[in-house]
């Protein structure tokens, strides 16, 4: 674990190199890697996880890389996030995905490779899916859960821009899931009801 910055830390003006074909960045201060043995309760088919995981090992799924800038109002957090392609089931790779911790912050996703779908669900269920591919930008307003979803390829990767003092709230979706599912029915991806909402830790 890194040290939590220093809230009165001054920030210099700085800039990062970010390779657009892949999404790695120079000199990240954080790169969080997702491997699927630490994801094995977000997807809809739990014997496609073991058997996933029989087949092809602890698969890295998807990673992200940042520069570490104070968690505070004014500032502004930025990352590359790189979801792999797969899927586990008919269910397509993609993030855990989490409501802010300040609700009412909105975040936008610079789409630069691959293709996919953003998710974005509010508590009482109202749902969008936008799609996303090379130069297409996804506002996602505040107090929507929100979650990358890979159906290509190759990885989706996006620059993602949210407020400084967002933050991150896994737990309820952790828990209770999200109520929609993205999943390949006739070789196309296709949107269902999550049959496991509410109850994605049993
Ligand atoms: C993104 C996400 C990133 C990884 O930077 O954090 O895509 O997804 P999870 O955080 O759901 O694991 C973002 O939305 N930040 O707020
Ligand atoms: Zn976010």
């Amino acid at each position: 674990m890194k040290p939590v910055v220093e809230d009165k830390m001054v920030v210099e003006p700085f800039s990062v190199g970010w390779d657009p074909k892949d999404g790695v960045m120079d000199n990240p201060d954080n790169h969080i890697e997702r491997y699927l043995k630490n994801l094995t309760n977000m997807w809809i088919d739990k014997n496609a996880v073991e058997q996933y995981l029989k087949e092809y090992g602890n698969t890295l799924v998807y990673e992200v890389y940042e520069k570490e800038i104070p968690h505070r109002d004014g500032e502004i957090q930025f990352c590359s996030s790189i979801t792999h392609p797969g899927k586990i089931g008919k269910e397509y790779f993609m993030t855990k995905g989490h409501f802010h911790a300040r609700r009412d912050t909105a975040e936008i996703y610079y789409c630069l490779l691959g293709k996919g779908y953003m998710l974005m669900e509010k508590e009482d269920g109202e749902f969008y899916l936008e799609e996303m591919y090379p130069g297409r930008t996804v506002y996602v307003p505040g107090h929507y859960a929100h979650r990358s979803i890979n159906v290509g390829e190759n990885a989706l990767i996006s620059l993602a821009v949210y407020a400084g003092d967002a933050g991150h709230d896994y737990g309820s979706i952790e828990t209770s899931g999200f109520k929609h599912a993205v999943i390949e029915k006739d070789g196309k991806p296709r949107i269902i009801e999550n049959p496991r909402f509410g109850k994605m830790l049993e």
